[in-house]
């Protein structure tokens, strides 16, 4: 858009500019920041017009973005005009995910590049590389409190270390992608260290309190992230003899976006692993960017217009770059990290699907899909050019941050509903096969979220302890079947490392005392590798689920009706047990594919005349495209096996393609 004030600003910038930097072709970098300027000095000024130094600011960004171009290597430019071109190609049922934890998997970077042919066997062409930034050595929640967002641990490697595997990746068509830790620093952060001895200018880098005044306001509306580990959300400092905002762990300081030297900062950092190779870089807990007085400080509209500019300037310098919102909040809310656009994301093109997820793990502990129904139903309609991050488990706790209007719908009272998951998972209720951990246990607020490994939150680790061999088949069979959701609901499915051999929950963490407090070490694991090798062994559980998932995955790469362009439709049907839907690519209607699962111990009927209205299902045979086989029907209903699921296609329809 044409915009008077901003175009003579972008006029004077760009005249300076010329002064200063190199001459090298800038045709790209113009005709997008010509595109974009408008939105950037618009957001830019409603965030920090009210300064002084408004202008100064705004010429510093400008500059570091043509800095950024420069230095963006002239083969990922060519990757960026390719996507521009195909600039859907995110929502092709090509892609599936897998995130790790590069030392649990594979050592070190130079491990990992030797690993790739394993993902490669198992159909994997998108890595999630966990936080490997430079870190404390010890707590560090994991990689997320990060002491210089510029250079890889040593632990993990070098900055040529990540040339060489992106490139690796790229040959081998697979993406990267990497964290950016937005919302906090390490306290061991040059910035806070600088803080701490005094500094003015990095003091405001942070939120810094002389008194207990204004946290205190805070501390009235927002809630505790971890209560057992950090209560509160403010730190005594004694070198600054202030109080520091942590919301997160104490020495995880939140950065103070209402500084407009911070989002530069954070601009350039994207912008500096966007031009290293990462293909997708995941924003972690976007959510709570913006803090304010009076509320949760989360999901505050400031938080979506900073997303909104950092897409914005990324999109001048990088354009075939994709954001990660992981924003685990209430499904309404999640939508809107996409942007509030008509149609194309406006911040970040791919949300995690923490409803789904938790609503997948409502139906294993109910055995029914009454909730998952409900939930689904009520997720609202997202934007074109956007999609999901499906997932059954990450490195996180498992939140039950389902709608409680939805919780009521399914006629259950939210807070015992609760509870029973809570003791589901944990074991505690009679008759659960669960091995979870509570996580995140608030006194105060009675809340509480799970920890635990796939494998042993399913049954698996019960069922091999006792030597049983039927819950042993139950609990493989519904491992599959939660990533047979993933994989089909519509969205890029990310598989947790370990989860392709069944890998249990693992307690060596409380051996550190630097670990032991947080019980989300249970589940992320150590690959044993001499374990992994079972699955080149005909009937064991690797085996089983390893080459499940690797089949699961090949006939999604090859089933268009998967890609996903909001082309689902949920199909109510009487039995609670099941959970069904409808997919359907636009162009080739009668490739639909219908994904039905049953969430229940005993087997259950699907009615295929509860579905009749839906021509293509009404004739001919029906295959289970995972097996190419017919289910058994009887009576005109397709019978489901307990925890099964099929993927079922009109066998004349296919033949016919
Ligand atoms: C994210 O988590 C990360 O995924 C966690 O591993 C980190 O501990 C945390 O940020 C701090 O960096 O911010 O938007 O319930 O789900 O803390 C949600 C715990 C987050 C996590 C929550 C989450």
């Amino acid at each position: 858009m044409y915009e008077q004030v901003s175009h003579a600003l972008l006029n004077d910038i760009l005249d300076d500019l010329s002064h200063q930097v190199v001459r090298e072709d800038l045709r790209h970098f113009y005709t997008r920041l010509g595109a974009n300027f408008y939105a950037i000095h618009s957001l830019f000024e409603h965030l920090y017009g009210h300064r002084e130094d408004f202008k100064e600011q705004i010429t510093k960004l400008t500059e570091r973005l043509a800095r950024a171009y420069i230095d963006r290597p002239e083969s990922l430019r060519s990757i960026d005009m390719e996507r521009e071109e195909n600039h859907n190609w995110f929502l092709s049922q090509e892609w599936t995910g897998m995130a790790l934890y590069l030392d649990g998997f594979a050592g070190n970077l130079q491990g990992l590049t030797k690993r790739l042919s394993y993902l490669q066997e198992l159909g994997v062409n998108m890595v999630h590389v966990m936080p490997i930034l430079r870190c404390p050595q010890g707590a560090s929640d994991g990689g997320y409190a990060v002491s210089d967002f510029r250079n890889i641990d040593p632990r993990a490697g070098s900055v040529d270390d990540i040339s060489e595997l992106t490139e690796s990746m790229h040959k081998r068509g697979m993406l990267l992608t990497l964290d950016v830790v937005v919302n906090h620093t390490s306290n061991e952060h040059e910035w806070a260290q600088k803080a701490c001895a005094g500094d003015k200018t990095y003091q405001d880098f942070y939120y810094v309190f002389p008194n207990r005044d204004v946290p205190d306001m805070f501390e009235e509306t927002m809630p505790e992230i971890f209560p057992e580990t950090a209560p509160g959300n403010f730190t005594w400092n004694e070198e600054m003899q202030k109080w520091v905002m942590t919301v997160f762990n104490n020495y995880q300081w939140d950065l103070n976006y209402s500084n407009p030297a911070v989002f530069i900062e954070m601009v350039d950092i994207v912008l500096f692993w966007a031009n290293h190779g990462a293909d997708v870089l995941r924003l972690d807990a976007v959510a709570f960017l913006w803090k304010k007085i009076g509320t949760t400080s989360q999901n505050e509209r400031e938080a979506h217009l900073i997303l909104q500019l950092l897409k914005d300037c990324c999109q001048v310098v990088a354009p075939g770059v994709l954001f990660i919102a992981e924003a685990i909040v209430a499904p309404s809310e999640i939508i809107k990290y996409f942007g509030e656009d008509a149609v194309i994301a406006k911040e970040c093109e791919i949300a995690y699907n923490a409803t789904f997820m938790a609503l997948l793990w409502d139906a294993v502990a109910t055995k029914n899909a009454k909730l998952l129904n409900q939930g689904i139903k009520s997720l609202p309609h997202k934007l074109d050019r956007a999609t999901w991050l499906n997932y059954v488990r990450c490195h996180d706790d498992i939140g039950l941050g389902f709608d409680d209007a939805d919780i009521r719908a399914c006629d259950y009272d939210p807070y015992a509903h609760r509870h029973f998951l809570i003791k589901w998972f944990t074991g505690a209720f009679e008759g659960s096969p669960a091995h979870g951990r509570p996580f995140g246990v608030n006194p105060k607020t009675g809340d509480a979220r799970i920890s635990g490994a796939l494998a042993s939150l399913a049954g698996l680790e019960a069922a091999l302890e006792a030597n049983d061999q039927e819950a042993i088949d139950h609990a493989v069979s519904l491992i599959l079947t939660m990533h047979g959701m993933i994989m089909s609901f519509g969205g890029i499915p990310l598989i947790w490392y370990g989860d392709e051999i069944g890998t249990l929950n693992d307690s060596s963490f409380l051996d550190d005392a630097s670990k032991a407090g947080d019980t989300r070490w249970i589940h992320r694991p150590r690959i044993d590798w001499r374990r992994a090798e079972r699955r080149l062994q005909q009937g064991t559980v690797e085996q089983r689920l390893f080459d499940g998932l690797k089949r699961m995955i090949a006939v999604r790469q090859s089933t268009p009706a998967f890609a996903d362009f909001n082309n689902r439709e949920l199909v109510d049907v009487s039995n609670p047990h099941l959970f069904v839907f409808l997919r359907t690519h636009p162009t080739m209607q009668t490739s639909s594919v219908l994904a039905a699962a049953n969430f229940d111990a005993n087997p259950q009927y699907l009615d295929l005349d509860e579905l009749s209205h839906r021509g293509i299902f009404r004739y001919g045979l029906l295959q289970d495209i995972m097996t190419g086989d017919s289910p058994a029907i009887f009576n005109n209903r397709v019978i489901i096996p307990p925890f099964h699921f099929y993927w079922l296609a009109n066998q004349r329809a296919r033949s016919m393609l």
